[in-house]
């Protein structure tokens, strides 16, 4: 252990084995080794951005055993909004302050290719200078499948109807055993980091998520991560990781027990250690609860997502965070906490300290 401890202090790259490792470690040095990577890039820093999630559909032709969201016997209420009430829900969010919206939804087979892209487009003409962040690789993965089109095909509609980043969804984990049991038949592994790969080779940035709390091992998270960090060594696209912590109402994953605190503030460490390449670990609060986000500032964490407006999916299995925060109690807790609050763009440029 005295060894990857060193590694960690010299800035040495540590390998799988070495992470896994990283778990024994008693919890607070483990979290002093993550703070003082933190402190170096970021100080005291916690960014944030003021965005709205927009979830348009939830009829979905796949079936993901933690998914709460998509309309099934568990949540019989289908519904799909039209491109105007899209339109009208990212204006009323822009006149609030929101500067990006996250738009992400089910696959739904009925909707049409139209319907998918057409919708950034018009927000883009309403309102250009709103960042659109949109389409998981699980969902251009889907569009590529049902509507016979490449996945640079639809990257190329994507650009031209203007969106701006990735979001990181989809990529739940990444080792095939478990993949095959919480969401089989979706997007796999490899196409995932795929169209990663093809989206920054336009010289565009994206997130990457890793859903945890499972049914996985901590090795499986390990793995997770590696595959990310192997894809960044050559694409350098990935401006933040997003550990998910799984919510377990209403879907049809039986999960015993739930992840405790001390594991979860542990995976955000680690996350910050092994992801030398990565420059953003986000605790994101509708999943880690606001509060151990809080706590997750001084695990490794530089960003905690953004005020939200309203959320489907997190909430849907159970998080308290189906309307989000307002800004003045965000921007107080992480006073509050100690750390300093700074508003970012989806790009991670600083717009302002608060
Ligand atoms: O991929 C679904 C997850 C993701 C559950 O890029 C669940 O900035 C927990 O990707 N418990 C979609 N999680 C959300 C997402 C995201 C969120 C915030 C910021 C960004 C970003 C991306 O939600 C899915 C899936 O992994 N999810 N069900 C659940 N029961």
């Amino acid at each position: 252990m005295k060894e990857i401890i060193e590694k960690v202090k010299n800035r040495d790259r540590i390998n799988l084995d070495e992470a896994l490792k990283l778990y024994d470690l008693e919890l607070l040095e483990l979290g002093k080794l993550a703070d003082s990577i933190r402190v170096e890039r970021f100080g005291k820093k916690s960014y944030f951005n003021i965005n709205r999630h927009i979830n348009p559909t939830n009829v979905c032709k796949d079936i993901c055993k933690f998914c709460a969201y998509s309309a099934n016997r568990k949540n019989p209420n289908p519904y799909t909004m039209s491109v105007e009430e899209i339109v009208d829900i990212a204006k009323n969010a822009w006149e609030k302050g929101a500067k990006e919206v996250h738009i992400v939804s089910a696959h739904n087979p009925e909707a049409g290719l139209n319907w998918y892209i057409d919708s950034f487009k018009k927000v883009k003409e309403a309102l250009p200078d709103i960042h659109i962040k949109a389409l998981t690789a699980a969902e251009i993965n889907f569009l590529s499948q049902e509507y016979n089109l490449s996945y640079d095909e639809v990257i190329d509609r994507m650009i031209e109807c203007g969106v701006d980043s990735l979001p990181g969804g989809g990529a739940e984990i990444f080792a095939e055993d478990v993949r095959d049991k919480i969401c089989k038949g979706k997007v796999s592994s490899s196409e995932w980091l795929e169209i990663h790969k093809i989206w920054h080779s336009r010289g565009k940035k994206s997130n990457a998520t890793m859903l945890f709390g499972h049914i996985e091992s901590r090795r499986d998270r390990i793995d997770h991560m590696m595959r990310l960090r192997e894809l960044q060594d050559v694409s350098g696209g990935f401006n933040c990781f997003i550990p998910l912590v799984y919510q377990r109402d209403n879907n049809y994953l039986k999960v015993e027990k739930y992840l405790s605190a001390n594991e979860i503030l542990k995976t955000y460490a680690i996350a910050r250690i092994l992801l030398d390449n990565i420059p953003h670990i986000k605790a994101y609060w509708a999943t880690s609860t606001i509060n151990l986000a809080l706590v997750a500032q001084e695990f490794g964490c530089d960003d905690l997502d953004g005020t939200i407006q309203k959320e489907s999916i997190q909430s849907a299995a159970g998080a308290d965070s189906a309307n989000g925060l307002e800004l003045e109690e965000f921007v107080g807790l992480i006073k509050n906490s100690g750390f300093i609050p700074v508003e970012r763009d989806s790009l991670y440029n600083e717009l302002r300290e608060l």
